[in-house]
């Protein structure tokens, strides 16, 4: 069975499929045209794939009939039109679990960075605008009992709340598809609508999969109900949140500040003018880039296409439907 890797991964990842005597076909190019990237989907049977970008919809499995099964170096689906897949009987593999510390870790530092201006601060030092003390200059906001509203309650929200509550005694609201009875349980967190939650949080942190029908759903009418302390993190996808919006909401101090671990585009230009505000900090898609997450995700990644090329289920699956 031929497996296409499309960038590299944890050698721990490389073992396990050759110990399991898989035939690994690679990328050639550091940065392969569509086309080229294709040949290579042509030639496998099954695809570890790394990053994002490629989507994997009813044109791709048009174009590439042979592959059956996906392995998604992601706890993310959401380039996988995972209808399509299922009825074509395509598992698809993910990565939740290792990567929820590391991701929760990226929203909490995010949460501090921008209740400190630490991207202000840190560029003032390196511009060498460094100067005299000035009691009054971009003050921050403390976090010590104030409100956290998780967008998408699940594994990835549950650490971020966790530690919120643990590090500043935060109250934890959240909103999601369906009630997690752990988090009220264990951290007393309460669910609220949607509306209450954006107009009750001090910090919203998105946390939520995501889906075409969500997309912008944060917006100009939703920035305007939010606190005007409010900060804003997504560590989710660039998607749930409308920029030009997110733009004029801390221009004009409608909210406080934002920190974002995910942009739409990826990468963000450099000439954004979100970068030249002192209340916002944006990093380049890091979540789950730790030692740890990322052998944890080859690790599972790999596993998922052992177990598909011995005829098992996958061990973390997206669409388990197809083993009806
Ligand atoms: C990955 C992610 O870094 O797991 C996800 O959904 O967004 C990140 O962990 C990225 O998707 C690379 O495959």
């Amino acid at each position: 069975m031929k497996v296409f890797i499309n960038k590299r991964i944890p050698q721990i990842g490389i073992d396990i499929l050759k110990e399991n005597n898989l035939e690994i076909i690679t990328q050639e190019t550091e940065h392969p045209t569509y086309q080229e990237w294709l040949e290579n989907c042509k030639k496998a049977d099954v695809l570890l794939s790394v990053g994002g970008k490629n989507k994997y919809d009813k044109a791709f499995f048009d174009a590439c009939p042979d592959i059956k099964a996906i392995a998604l170096f992601s706890v993310g689906f959401d380039q996988v039109d995972i209808a399509e897949a299922t009825k074509r009987k395509i598992p698809i593999g993910n990565t939740p679990d290792v990567l929820s510390r590391a991701t929760s870790d990226v929203a909490f530092l995010l949460m501090q960075m921008v209740s400190r201006k630490a991207n202000y601060n840190i560029e003032k030092v390196k511009s060498g605008n460094w100067k005299d003390f000035d009691a009054l200059e971009e003050l921050g906001q403390e976090l010590y009992g104030k409100t956290l509203g998780v967008f998408g309650l699940g594994r990835i929200g549950f650490e971020m709340a966790e530690k919120c509550k643990a590090a500043f005694g935060m109250n934890i609201i959240y909103h999601n598809r369906s009630h997690n009875e752990q988090a009220e349980k264990e951290l007393d967190a309460k669910y609220v609508s949607f509306d209450e939650l954006t107009q009750q949080s001090d910090i919203i942190s998105i946390h939520a999969n995501y889906t075409p029908e969500q997309a912008d759903i944060f917006n100009k009418s939703v920035f305007e109900k939010m606190k005007k302390n409010a900060i804003f993190i997504n560590t989710a996808r660039g998607g749930f949140h409308n920029e030009t919006d997110l733009l004029e909401a801390l221009k004009s101090g409608k909210i406080w500040g934002a920190g974002l671990d995910v942009t739409n585009p990826e990468p963000m230009d450099k000439t954004n003018p979100l970068l030249q505000l002192p209340n916002v900090c944006v990093l380049p898609h890091i979540g789950s880039a730790t030692i740890e997450a990322r052998n944890g995700m080859a690790k599972l990644a790999s596993e998922n296409i052992v177990a598909f090329s011995k005829d098992e289920k996958m061990p973390t699956i997206v669409n388990p439907k197809v083993y009806d």
